[in-house]
């Protein structure tokens, strides 16, 4: 049995938390002995979100740690997350558990199955979501597929996916896009990471499985239309770049 990490990058997620969603998490913790700790990575909300945390849950359930670092973004949440994980499987997942955590089985199994790296995949099925939510996700696979490629990946923006630990060390010191550690004002969910993270994978040969997982729309209302495709774009951009002038090879 290996053993999991779960990361959850989280920023001021004081309504979802109000939801229970940390409840449902840690009782999933608890039901699987492989799970061997929730790793939050709070980089300074500016809600009651550690207060909340530090209250209720913390030294409540012992496989919590809660991991507080200055403020980057999601992207720099997870991977300073999958750096301190303990497991030989990390797995990252959402706070608003879009998709539900018990989803989490099939990807582990997919690792101890062989695969290095195991994606949740929504294929088109965006339950909920206003038009406006699906049209930024198809014109951001048509970028995608325009300016990075990625052969035989459909779903790369799914915040669900799992990866043997060491693979995930040797892909986070060959990221260039997404390298350094830089502030950013206010949520950042840092929509190319994740493309930056699966184009290195295939870059290093690694064994990719996507797996079909339900998906339930969250609104967080972080989501501003002009500047988070603005952003999209230009990471995109940049992962083409360093890829031209091979920085990735
Ligand atoms: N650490 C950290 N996490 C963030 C930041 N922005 C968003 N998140 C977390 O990233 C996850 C996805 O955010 P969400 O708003 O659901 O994004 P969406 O569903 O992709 O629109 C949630 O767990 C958020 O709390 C941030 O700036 N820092
Ligand atoms: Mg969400």
């Amino acid at each position: 049995m290996m053993k999991v990490s779960i990361v959850i990058p989280v920023y001021n997620e004081v309504q979802n938390l109000k939801k229970g969603v940390l409840d449902t998490v840690l009782a999933y913790a608890k039901s699987r002995p492989s799970v061997i700790e929730v790793l939050i990575v709070d980089d300074g909300s500016t809600d009651d979100t550690v207060a909340l945390i530090k209250k209720n849950y913390l030294g409540n359930y012992p496989k919590l740690r809660l991991y507080e670092k200055k403020h980057a973004g999601k992207a720099y949440g997870v991977i300073a997350g999958m750096k301190q994980a303990k497991g030989t499987i990390v797995f990252f997942t959402d706070m608003d558990l879009a998709t539900p955590i018990e989803e989490a089985d099939k990807l582990v199994q997919g690792i101890e199955d062989g695969y290095d790296v195991v994606i949740g995949s929504r294929n088109s099925n965006r339950q909920g979501a206003p038009i406006i939510r699906k049209a930024m996700a198809l014109g951001f696979i048509v970028l995608r597929t325009l300016l990075v490629g990625l052969r035989g990946i459909h779903d790369t923006q799914c915040g669900f996916k799992a990866f043997k630990t060491t693979a995930a060390r040797t892909m986070l010191k060959k990221l260039h896009a997404f390298a350094k550690e830089s502030a950013v004002e206010g949520p950042s969910v840092g929509a190319g990471f994740d493309i930056e993270l699966l184009f290195v994978a295939q870059k290093l040969g690694y064994k990719i499985k996507e797996v079909p997982v339900p998906w339930r729309h969250v609104e967080t209302k972080r989501v501003n239309f002009i500047t988070d495709s603005i952003e999209a774009i230009t990471d995109m951009t940049r992962i083409k770049w360093n890829d031209i002038r091979g920085a990735y090879n």
